[in-house]
């Protein structure tokens, strides 16, 4: 059985709490439950993960580039967050492991501040979503799991 990561930077440990206009009223807990259904409906495993340390996300990628290395990665879904529009060590961390990635965001971030229209990741993505809200999660692995 093939797994997804599934990744989240930082303050997506408040979703839910706030900013509901923009990001919806579901909890990231709530999209881990969209996901595992996502995943059980494919027949695929699931890693899924939340940190505000930039390293930690890194280690993860890694984490990630060794299965992938096995043959046993269906896909990286990676909501970077805010490190999305300053990473160059995510950036360097997808480009070395070579995982197949979906950078997924939330909003849609063109219709936002202009600091969000520049994503580092996606120059490394084979796949960029956003605007769907949280169901872009469940969207994205229906799709990695036709990878
Ligand atoms: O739309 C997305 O998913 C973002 O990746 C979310 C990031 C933002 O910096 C990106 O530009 C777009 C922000 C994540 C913080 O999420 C919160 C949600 C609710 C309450 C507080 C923070």
């Amino acid at each position: 059985m093939k797994t997804v990561y599934v990744l989240n930077g930082p303050n997506l440990n408040l979703l839910g709490s706030r900013e509901p206009t923009i990001y919806g009223s579901a909890t990231l807990a709530d999209v881990q439950v969209l996901c595992e259904q996502a995943c059980a409906r494919h027949g695929l495993a699931l890693a899924f993960h939340q940190s505000n340390h930039e390293g930690q996300l890194v280690d993860w990628i890694h984490e990630a580039g060794r299965l992938h290395a096995q043959g046993q990665l269906a896909g990286l879904i990676l909501n970077a967050a805010a490190y999305t529009h300053t990473s160059v060590a995510l950036l360097d961390a997808v480009k070395g492991t070579g995982v197949p990635l979906v950078e997924l965001h939330i909003s849609n971030v063109h219709a936002r501040e202009s600091f969000r229209h520049h994503s580092y990741l996606s120059a490394a993505a084979r796949a960029v979503m956003c605007g769907f809200g949280v169901a872009g999660y469940s969207l994205a692995i229906d799709a990695v799991a036709q990878w």
